[in-house]
């Protein structure tokens, strides 16, 4: 699939707006500022924006806490993210919540299930009702690799498979579930495999391509939309970082981390765009600096905005019943 330069672009600035914020969250953390803990998606950003980037407007996302990538191009600000994390009124649950457990169904989010895979029988209710009511509309779901270890991941793909739902999933495979390496958690080499048991189809892609990862979401989409029914996409790359930037991930070999490090994905990005002469470094410098004036002017934002008021504090928990 050729990409248009416009969009290589913008996936650029995505994984760059993705890498900045939460590198500055990481470093409002160890400040003591954030309020809770502070996941990130370092080094495996371009499995966020990749599927996040793929979908179209009506589409609805469902993504896990290392998505940041699809909360930013779905239309969360970088100021609402940075105030989320500070805990202010401005930020995504009105301070009622301090880190990225977060959705907004205004722009097609769905707010992230902290109880690991069940985004993916949430997300296979959300196309079960557009294939009801006949929308063309697609879900994407996503979870990490420890998650396609659960019951969750099963009734999911399961529902999804057989009722042929209008849905892509996404699993990003950073090599760990907190400290467990893929070997303890599964006796497959490939995530991968587990979507044939559901007689549904798969593809691994290298994860750390942006432009891979969005080509796969793209295909996969334009199929569930034409009611070819459900894909399950690996994504192959790395956790750089900890489990939460609590965690200094001993227990993670420094030469695997040495080896992952050379194929980092914006490094990847850059070097393709320079090579393939589609932007010049200054170009891609110009959009860096455009990426850390946004980071100054949110956390800038974050800062200045009110914490809620106490009465908010039950506000938003509970639906408000129907009168009959
Ligand atoms: C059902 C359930 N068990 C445990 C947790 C706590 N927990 C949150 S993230 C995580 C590790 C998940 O690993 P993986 O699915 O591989 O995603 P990754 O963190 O590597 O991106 C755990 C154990 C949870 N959220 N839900």
């Amino acid at each position: 699939m050729d990409i248009k330069r416009e969009d290589l672009l913008r996936l650029f600035y995505y994984l760059k707006l993705t890498r900045r914020l939460e590198d500055r969250v990481t470093s409002l953390y160890h400040q003591g500022k954030i309020l809770g803990g502070a996941w990130t998606s370092n080094g495996t950003e371009a499995v966020s924006v990749g599927y996040g980037y793929a979908l179209e407007k009506n589409d609805i996302a469902a993504p896990y806490f290392r998505d940041m990538g699809v909360f930013l191009i779905r239309g969360i600000t970088a100021k609402r993210i940075m105030a989320q994390y500070l805990g202010k009124k401005t930020g995504v649950t009105g301070g009622k919540e301090g880190n990225v457990h977060v959705g907004d169904l205004q722009y097609g989010v769905f707010g992230f299930p902290s109880h690991l895979a069940d985004n993916y029988p949430v997300g296979a209710g959300a196309a079960l009702a557009f294939k009801i009511r006949g929308e063309k509309r697609v879900v994407a779901a996503c979870t990490g690799d420890g998650g396609t270890s659960r019951g969750d991941f099963h009734e999911g793909m399961n529902l999804a498979a057989v009722r042929k739902l209008p849905i892509v999933f996404i699993c990003n495979n950073n090599q760990y579930a907190y400290s467990t390496p893929l070997k303890l958690q599964m006796a497959i080499n490939n995530v991968a495999e587990r979507a044939l048991a559901y007689g549904m189809p798969s593809k691994i892609v290298n994860g750390n391509n942006v432009m891979e990862v969005y080509t796969a979401a793209k295909e996969a989409y334009e199929t569930a939309r034409n009611g070819g029914g459900p894909t399950f996409i690996e994504c192959k790359t790395m956790r750089m970082h900890g489990h939460s930037e609590h965690d200094s991930a001993k227990y993670v070999p420094r030469e695997l981390l040495e080896e992952w490090k050379k194929k980092d994905p914006i490094l990847h990005m850059e070097t393709y765009l320079m090579e393939n002469q589609i932007a010049k470094k200054e170009e891609l410098d110009g959009i860096d600096l455009q990426v850390q004036k946004e980071i100054e002017e949110a956390e800038a934002f974050a800062e200045e905005s009110p914490y809620p008021e106490p009465e908010e504090v039950l506000k938003g928990l509970y639906a408000t019943p129907i009168e009959e």
